[in-house]
């Protein structure tokens, strides 16, 4: 699926755009269960499992900044990776063992939606290698006025920035003054509906509101290489604390191939995202509630 430009590309730069990689018909079914979860958001009053509500959300008019974990909320999230092309993508960048750590569908309503300050995804969920990446699946057109993800080319090579407030708390996003951080090299990631972005779990990425008047829903799948193990005790992935739950959970994950037992290690930086803030329910009430600077 993919060409050697493509994989030395990702390599060197951090990211990837690839276009066309579900159907039409998976991407209108995609958008028919997407709609549907969203006209269930209605009654809703607060943020819980499924759904982070914007401010202003009522009956009248939805507003989410997310959906979460979609892939467990209905089946065909996860399903739609093994009918299309996506797992073959995730096998030739991560190996024939490739877990799901987790997936979101992030939403920007037109006129508005939340900005995802900059940030490194690596330090919300360390691993023992950094074969950890994001997939990106454009539910709409995006464009440079819909909030594009956008991305610093090669700075998954570089350090691992502080993700820390004024106080010393954990607010998921840089300092957008921190020295190593060059708002000038940024590179918006625009593209059809079903075209799909991926993004190193090191690479500096963020985004703006929402200025058109178009929706920009982004599916996000945030996937290992089996080998790559979890640093436990980051909030962001151990949510069961029983072996047995722990041993569940990993087999459930796979997206292909089997759970590794013997974690490969290297020598790359690591930041634990403690103390922290306090809501940490999603990145947006990370870095709302730990006050981060904002970029934008
Ligand atoms: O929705 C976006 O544009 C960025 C999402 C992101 O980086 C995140 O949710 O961690």
């Amino acid at each position: 699926m993919l060409s050697n430009e493509q994989k030395n590309f990702y390599s060197d730069e951090g990211y990837l755009l690839v276009e066309d990689v579900i159907s039409s018909l998976q991407l209108k079914k995609i958008l028919e269960i997407t709609n549907d979860l969203i006209e269930k958001s209605r009654p809703i009053k607060e943020s819980n499992h499924i759904y982070d509500l914007e401010k202003g959300h009522n009956e009248n008019n939805p507003r989410l900044t997310r959906i979460k974990q979609p892939h467990q909320v209905d089946k065909y999230f996860w399903d739609v990776i093994k009918e299309s092309k996506i797992e073959q993508v995730l096998i030739e960048l991560l190996g024939k063992n490739v877990s799901l750590k987790t997936s979101k569908l992030n939403t920007k309503y037109p006129e508005g939606g939340s900005a995802v300050e900059w940030h490194q995804d690596w330090v919300f969920y360390p691993h023992t290698n950094d074969d950890v990446l994001a997939l990106g699946l454009m539910l709409n057109d995006v464009d440079h006025e819909n909030g594009p993800l956008m991305v610093i080319p090669k700075s998954h090579k570089g350090p691992v920035l502080s993700h820390e407030n004024d106080k010393g708390l954990f607010c998921g996003a840089i300092n957008p003054s921190d020295p190593s951080f060059d708002y000038n090299k940024a590179v918006s990631l625009t593209g059809k509906a079903g075209s799909m972005t991926i993004h190193h779990a090191r690479t500096l990425h963020g985004s703006a509101v929402n200025k058109s008047d178009r929706t920009r829903n982004i599916l996000f799948y945030e996937c290992n290489s089996a080998d790559a193990w979890p640093l436990v005790g980051t909030g962001a992935y151990l949510k069961n604390t029983s072996p047995v739950n722990l041993w569940e959970q990993l087999k459930s994950q796979m997206v292909c191939g089997d759970v590794c037992l013997t974690p490969r290690m290297t020598n790359i930086p690591i930041r634990v995202p403690l103390p922290p803030p306090p809501d940490y329910g999603s990145i947006f009430t990370t870095q709302k509630t730990g006050k981060a600077k904002s970029a934008f």
